[in-house]
């Protein structure tokens, strides 16, 4: 058996071992969305740090937990923080998380991250659904020997953002009173935020969002036939676009400042889901 797969069935035991309940839907928050996590009912919280295998995150803003438990009588796994390629971690670590919420039985994953803007269409604050992806990350998480117990070799990403949870998710926000736009998102390695050139050439790329996340985990959950919702909340317009630097308390702020509205669209949409 390979290495990341026992490592992997040992963090889900570890997890099954802490609750009965078995999670169908799980929820990655990205920078600054981590409150969301306070919405789980019958919370069941482990930090990463008591999982066995699990990789622990460097970064201000991500707080390291993982929260079981139910949101509108749906069972859910939520990940509270994640970490990122740019800390130093293998594409293994990066997606660890992933494979062992793919072995506790989830089925359908909502994937969410603080992004920047390369759409001039949109705001800072916005709520933006992925329709799809760029990888220039340099790399890919399902590098290495496949592990053939969770899925093929090699396998299709043409619907890897599902467009019926997508429909949902744009179909609710309506309902709440606003537009939920839809977006390609670019994945870069970082931690450097880009420059004002590559956010032209990414734009002419055809991305509408950048960011350091994501990417990894969508390809692993395809790669395990998880279903996917990817959302972005635009932090900051990308480098280039507004004539003022970027930094990260900004990327931060602006994930507190639209946490009901967030908040608000996920609770609906989870037992819709
Ligand atoms: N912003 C962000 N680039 C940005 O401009 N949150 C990630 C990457």
């Amino acid at each position: 058996m390979s290495d990341i797969l026992a490592q992997a069935q040992t963090a889900a035991t570890y997890i099954r071992s802490k609750t009965t309940l078995q999670p169908q839907l799980a929820i990655i928050l990205g920078s600054g969305l981590g409150s969301f996590a306070a919405q789980v009912a019958d919370a069941v919280t482990i930090p990463y740090a008591e999982i066995p295998n699990f990789p622990q995150s460097t970064v201000a803003g991500h707080s390291g937990k993982l929260v079981l438990g139910t949101i509108g009588g749906v069972s859910v796994a939520v990940m509270q923080g994640r970490v990122h390629a740019y800390e130093g971690y293998t594409m293994a670590q990066v997606t660890f998380p992933t494979r062992v919420l793919g072995l506790l039985g989830v089925k359908k994953l909502i994937v969410t991250n603080a992004a920047g803007g390369i759409n001039t269409r949109y705001g800072q604050g916005a709520i933006v659904a992925l329709s799809d992806h760029i990888n220039l990350s340099g790399t890919n998480a399902a590098l290495g020997p496949n592990i053939d117990a969770l899925g093929p070799r090699f396998f299709d990403m043409s619907a890897a953002y599902s467009p019926a949870l997508r429909k949902l998710a744009i179909h609710e926000a309506a309902k709440q009173g606003w537009t939920l736009n839809e977006g390609v998102y670019l994945a870069v390695l970082g931690p450097s935020y880009e420059t004002p050139a590559e956010i032209r050439a990414f734009r002419t790329l055809g991305a509408d969002l950048v960011g350091m996340s994501t990417v990894h985990e969508v390809i692993i959950a395809r790669h395990m036939s998880i279903e996917v919702l990817g959302l972005s909340v635009v932090t900051n317009m990308a480098a280039g676009v507004l004539d003022q630097p970027i930094n990260h308390e900004e990327v931060m702020e602006i994930g507190k400042r639209i946490e009901g509205q967030f908040t608000a669209l996920l609770t609906a949409l989870v037992p819709q889901i």
